[in-house]
């Protein structure tokens, strides 16, 4: 496409999609104008990959997730399409601000973190491979909720991503299901009727993902509730207004809101209810699909892999089982086979409060035959198995991890270590029955999004050096390595990060109104607030380094920019009193005339993908700290090193593998391990032996405990100090001084620019592996036995 094409593509759609005069066109109307042009480059290219999978009858991938953490759309398409010059060319000749454009789209906050940002990478890597797939969610019209500090404190605000126009889906008002609740089940012989009480319809919404060079393109069909009897104007007419738009209300609150919380929110109906909602839904779609094409049902595991991303989408199994037997006349254990030769299943945690459980009671009153089929895949599997050992229903709760296993022919985790921990603790039992189920697939990113697209510098430098095939082959940075003794590569390296960072600084400078010196280490924690996260680990090193400034302020200080972001669970207690102490840490440093040209402490609010963005590329310290055996894999940790940062960290999760690729010199590790983690918590006052052992951490919990961060209420504090001298479940005081340590190396290292600048470079060469293409590779050979098809020309 050529500018001038571009150009009146922009003002086609500006005029006759928008009704817009391009005097009076805002910045919206561009964004907008921009879309639908580049959507329309998609649009064909997106067709004919739904033709040749249909064409090839090859074997589809179903991608069944509760989040898909998109972040923006518009430059990932351009992107992908090649469209960067055409655009840029002519919204110049327009007289139109390109990068206000870009930023002006809202986010897709539709997750919480880490599982949802792997669901859009995922997408993404299958478009660029050509592996037919269709991803499956809800269509939430409150996504994750904005973040904002008031006094320090957060306060949620609800996220309206969809108050503008939507400019990447396509509605699908013929793909509508009918999804009931409740009523009462009649059996007939081995078969049953279901008669549900409450009826409401799940109507699509199709966003086409396209791949690099536009190959491929994918759908994402993300579920909208609707009410299956709109509005009742009988009642409207009798006045009772508010009772007349009851039914509609009630229907769309199911898909309302994305649940904020990623750990502990457990047992809430309107959850079930979205989960079945979805779920049902999309394997409705999916059996649609099949028999338009194939008329033996048997013949479903070699056509259609589907994958429950956690067990949000569990309900699979059993509703799998009962659209076969109840209403296509399929014997239980021949449905039984067939559901779970095409489920399979991925774990993401093995923290026992977020493993999903579901009260008997409430799973029986909102889905009676699903009950009764989850106790009889449960009996047929103790049979099969020959012992009543693991079970799926215990003590009145179905367990939505073993039923998952038990339905599922693969199950995966997403690192090494976490798939050995899994193997060991949670599915031991299971894993003894069944050896072959659990394999590993090591999460991955995608590296159009977090280099190519968010590092242009890096990119270019990179393309330069070696060309541009790491770009769908990412291990092909490994040819970066003779490049890395070269000292005109290096300082080129070093100044693509110096201006990076020369952008952040100037971004925060006018956002947040905090001076922050480019010249300092840009020190960052970027995750979801969480105590096995231990962002208050990274505090206190941040006030004893303080405290410590402040004896000597005059000694050569390694300056530093502690970087946090991040959201709290709305009603995660401890995690809220982590982000007001961070707040007020800030205040506290920042101010402090002795220490904060070598010292600060910056907190961006509402954390999302587009700040991630912006931060990761600036980035020289990568803070992955969680207690080790706590983080089943993390993926920041990923783009962190990709984009050359080093890594603090524990052996947890990835960061083993990182580490294992970058080298261990180019690692800054501390901490226990996840055994020594366990033997350490046997230890009766484990925390209060490494205070008494440490003065510099006692000196940091003194100085919170008496109110230096909180002079106006100087027990603000006293829930984290204690929880810290006294549980301190997260071993945070028992990895305090290893971690000090490997700060101060840290420091050490960062002083030397032209080894750190070595270390940096050495970190994107040996990343390549940690792309999700590779992932998704995996998947297909390992979980899904499904072959790319043969893809379109290159854009
Ligand atoms: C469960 C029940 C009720 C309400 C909400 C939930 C819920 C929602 C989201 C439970 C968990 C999540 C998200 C979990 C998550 O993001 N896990 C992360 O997954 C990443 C991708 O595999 C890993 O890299 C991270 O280590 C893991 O924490």
């Amino acid at each position: 496409m050529t500018p001038a094409q571009m150009k009146d593509a922009i003002l086609h759609h500006l005029v006759y999609t928008l009704g817009k005069d391009a005097a009076h066109a805002q910045t919206y109307d561009w964004r907008m104008a921009l879309s639908f042009a580049v959507r329309d480059k998609i649009v064909d290219r997106w067709f004919e990959a739904t033709r040749r999978t249909y064409a090839g009858q090859h074997k589809r991938v179903y991608y069944l997730s509760m989040e898909f953490l998109i972040g923006r759309l518009l430059k990932d398409a351009i992107i992908n399409m090649r469209l960067e010059e055409a655009a840029i060319d002519a919204l110049q000749e327009l007289k139109v601000d390109y990068q206000a454009i870009l930023e002006d789209e809202p986010d897709a906050a539709l997750g919480n973190g880490g599982l949802g940002r792997l669901a859009a990478c995922f997408m993404e890597s299958m478009s660029t491979i050509g592996c037919p797939a269709m991803g499956y969610g809800i269509r939430y019209e409150n996504g994750l909720f904005r973040q904002r500090f008031e006094n320090g404190r957060q306060v949620e605000e609800p996220e309206d991503w969809l108050s503008q126009r939507h400019a990447w889906e396509f509605e699908r008002p013929e793909v509508s299901i009918d999804i009931g609740f409740g009523g009462h089940v009649q059996e007939i012989g081995k078969r049953a009727n279901w008669y549900p009480s409450e009826m409401l319809i799940a109507m699509g919404h199709d966003t086409p993902i396209i791949g690099w060079r536009g190959r491929w393109g994918n759908t994402l069909r993300l579920w909208e509730a609707r009410p299956m009897h709109g509005f009742d104007l009988q009642r409207f007419n009798r006045g009772d207004y508010a009772a007349a738009a009851e039914p509609e209300a009630l229907a769309r609150t199911l898909s309302r809101v994305l649940y904020p919380d990623d750990t502990t929110e457990q047992g809430k109906e309107l959850r079930l209810k979205q989960e079945f909602f979805f779920t049902s839904a999309s394997l409705r779609d999916i059996l649609r699909r099949f028999e338009s094409e194939y008329d033996d049902l048997r013949l479903l595991p070699k056509k259609a892999a589907i994958q429950m991303n956690d067990t949000h989408p569990a309900i699979a199994g059993p509703e799998l089982v009962r659209l076969l037997v109840d209403e296509r006349g399929i014997d239980f254990e021949e449905a039984v086979g067939i559901a779970r030769n095409t489920l399979s299943y991925t774990n993401h945690t093995l923290l026992p409060e977020a493993l999903e459980r579901w009260d008997e009671g409430l799973m029986g009153r909102l889905l009676p035959r699903h009950l009764q089929l989850i106790f009889r895949i449960n009996e047929l599997h103790m049979k099969d198995v020959g012992t009543r050992k693991v079970t799926a229903v215990d003590d009145g709760h179905v367990k939505m991890g073993e039923l998952s296993f038990i339905m599922a022919h693969r199950v995966n985790g997403v690192s090494a270590l976490h798939t050995e921990l899994m193997k060991s603790t949670v599915f031991k039992d299971l894993h003894e029955l069944h050896p072959n189920r659990i394999v590993n697939e090591t999460n991955g990113v995608t590296p159009r999004r977090w280099l190519l697209s968010c590092n242009p510098r890096l990119s270019t430098l990179i393309t330069d050096a070696i060309g541009d095939d790491w770009v769908d082959d990412l291990e092909q940075l490994e040819k970066l390595e003779p490049h890395i003794d070269d000292a005109a590569f290096l300082e080129s390296y070093a100044a693509a990060k110096r201006q990076n960072k020369n952008d952040l600084a100037n971004w925060i400078a006018e956002k947040l109104e905090v001076g922050i010196d480019p010249e300092a280490i840009f020190d960052v924690q970027i995750k979801r607030i969480h105590e096995y996260k231990r962002q208050h680990l990274n505090l206190l090193e941040t006030i004893a380094h303080w405290l410590e400034i402040r004896d000597n302020p005059n000694q050569g200080w390694v300056p530093r920019v502690k970087i946090f972001g991040g959201k709290a669970a709305p009603g995660y207690v401890f995690a809220k009193e982590i982000v007001r102490l961070t707040n007020d840490v800030a205040k506290v440093l920042n101010s402090d005339p002795l220490t904060s040209r070598y010292l600060k402490v910056v907190y961006p609010p509402n954390y999302n993908v587009s700040l991630a963005e912006k931060l990761i590329p600036a980035s020289d310290l990568s803070e992955q700290i969680s207690t080790a055996g706590k983080e089943a894999s993390g993926t920041g940790n990923m783009k962190f090193a990709l984009n050359g940062a080093l890594t603090i960290g524990t052996l947890d999760g990835a960061n083993v593998e990182i580490r294992e690729h970058v080298k261990p010199e180019n690692f800054f590790l501390f901490g226990m391990t996840a055994d020594e983690v366990m033997e350490r918590r046997r230890i009766g006052g484990h925390a209060g032996q490494a205070i008494a052992a440490d003065p510099r951490l006692a000196r940091a919990i003194e100085a919170i405990r008496a109110g230096r961060f909180s002079p106006d209420d100087p027990g603000r504090y006293h829930g984290i100090v204690d929880n810290l001298v006294h549980h301190d479940y997260f071993v945070v005081c028992s990895d305090f001084t290893d971690y000090w340590r490997a700060q101060r190396e840290v420091d050490t290292a960062f002083a030397a620019p032209k080894d750190w600048a070595r270390m940096a470079a050495f970190n994107t060469a040996r990343s390549g592996w940690f792309s999700s293409d590779r992932t998704i590779r995996g998947y297909m050979a390992d979980v899904w036995h499904a072959e790319a098809a043969p893809t379109v020309e290159d854009a």
